[in-house]
């Protein structure tokens, strides 16, 4: 058996049943191996086992009160995957789902993105399976200070730097900024995606959704075609989401469809973007309130199965969101290019049916690297206790996302893959990684 082969056989004894993990893993030591079969030192450096075993793996408990002093647990978790590169770096995810197989992928995922961005950060990830929804502020405020009760020993500016992911956003930030600094008595850039009425970075929000395009439009380019006059479908209508579909329109394409978990809608004049944030930026309202609005739209519940045709697939709500059947749908209905904002939205089966099919791909550890690459901006503000302006952030940015997808695009074509991605995006990460490691020494 190859080598990558048995670390996955390993791999998946070591960790039963932690199928995200499982998943993510393999996609990407799948895609690194034309350089693990061209250099033995990986291997004689056992990269690819320490590569996959995080540094430290956090779990804790969050005790907190209701309003009606009703006391609940959560589990809370930080997964500090590798440091070599940099300071641990990577959100917090409250979301009823999360446990550590998604912690775990999250983890691994970031630590390539990071990678990938060119900056100094490693990757780590975190949350709770706490369900934001339906709390009132004050309980918000009363579990992210629990929460932060027992995370603030683990974090610190140059030791990890947590920020916001699904269900975690400035108004989290600032109660978990708050305890933080409170508890160290210590006002530092331990957080990122902090409000602009104190240390955030303008610019932060819009990072991740902003970057999606920037690396979108560079990779329609490339093979000779551009966002405007495109027919696009979204999915989600979180940060990601708003702000993919802000920029998309900005560069002149048509968005006709988004979705949350409850259901998704369809509106064949092209998305009303002020009303999708009426209703969801304050308090997380249902997307089907959209038709209050826009009558003519079309709202159906349950699950996105992406069965309308586009020519560019953006998703930007959550882990595989996009699975063989819905790949299925995109591929008969004529789509051309597939971005991802969202972490792993596609299961490996779909993507391999996208490659199969020609279907350009940009994968999310270089699509969607907009809000960390961001959120290393926001942290060089905080450590040199300027303030940036939002026109020097928003150019940084664009130039940070053209230029990983310059270096994702030359990694493949060093390959004889060009335009594939996919290998491009795992190769370049990798390599930074595992050569930081041999350098390191074994630790
Ligand atoms: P938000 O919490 O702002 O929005 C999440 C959106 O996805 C909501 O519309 C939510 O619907 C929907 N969603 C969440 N879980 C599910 C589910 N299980 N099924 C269907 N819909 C779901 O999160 P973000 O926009 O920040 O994150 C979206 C994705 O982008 C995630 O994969 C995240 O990891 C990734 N990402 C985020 C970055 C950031 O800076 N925020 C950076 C890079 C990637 P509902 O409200 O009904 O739950
Ligand atoms: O998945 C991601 O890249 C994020 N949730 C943002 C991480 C960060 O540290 O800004």
């Amino acid at each position: 058996m190859n080598y990558i082969d048995r670390v996955l056989e390993n791999l998946v004894k070591k960790n039963p049943g932690e199928k995200e993990f499982h998943q993510a893993v393999t996609e990407a030591l799948k895609s690194v191996e034309p350089v693990i079969n061209s250099n033995k030192i990986y291997e004689e450096f056992s990269i690819l086992e320490r590569l996959t075993e995080p540094e430290r793996a956090i779990s804790f408990r969050v005790s907190w009160k209701d309003d009606n002093n009703k006391i609940h647990v959560n589990k809370g978790y930080r997964v500090q995957f590798n440091s070599c590169i940099g300071p641990f770096k990577g959100g917090l995810r409250f979301h009823p789902s999360v446990n550590l197989s998604i912690m775990k992928f999250l983890a691994f995922e970031q630590t390539f993105k990071n990678a990938i961005t060119g900056l100094p950060i490693g990757g780590a990830k975190g949350g709770s399976d706490f369900d934001p929804k339906n709390k009132s502020d004050f309980e918000i405020m009363n579990f992210c200070q629990s929460f932060m009760l027992e995370l603030f020993r683990h974090i610190g500016a140059s030791t990890d730097v947590p920020a916001g992911d699904i269900g975690v956003g400035a108004r989290e930030i600032g109660y978990l900024f708050g305890y933080y600094k409170k508890i160290k008595n210590l006002h530092e850039g331990v957080l990122t995606g902090k409000g602009l009425d104190y240390d955030g970075l303008a610019g932060r929000k819009e990072a991740t959704g902003f970057g999606l395009i920037y690396f979108t439009e560079e990779m329609l380019r490339e093979n000779g075609e551009s966002l405007k006059n495109k027919t696009v479908c979204v999915s989600g209508a979180g940060n990601v989401a708003i702000h993919t579909v802000q920029k998309a329109q900005e560069y002149g394409a048509k968005v006709i469809t988004m979705s949350d978990s409850s259901g998704w809608i369809y509106d064949k004049n092209g998305i009303n973007l002020e009303i999708i944030k009426k209703i969801k930026e304050n308090n997380r309202d249902r997307i089907s309130r959209y038709l209050e609005f826009e009558p003519s739209a079309k709202y159906t519940s349950g699950k996105f199965n992406w069965d309308i045709p586009c020519d560019v697939a953006l998703p930007c709500a959550t882990q595989n969101e996009i699975l063989l059947s819905d790949a299925k749908n995109l591929v008969k209905n004529g789509v051309k290019f597939v971005s991802e904002g969202a972490n792993m939205p596609t299961s490996l089966d779909a993507t391999n049916y996208f490659v199969e099919n020609k279907i350009i791909f940009g994968p999310a550890k270089a699509a969607n690297a907009g809000g960390v690459s961001s959120s290393v901006i926001e942290m060089s503000q905080n450590s040199s206790k300027m303030t940036f302006d939002s026109e020097f952030s928003h150019n940084k940015l664009e130039s940070i996302m053209k230029s990983i997808f310059k270096n994702v695009s030359q990694t493949a074509c060093e390959f004889n893959q060009k335009g594939n991605y996919i290998l491009g995006a795992n190769i370049l990460g990798f390599k930074k990684v595992a050569s930081a490691m041999i350098s390191e020494g074994v630790v």
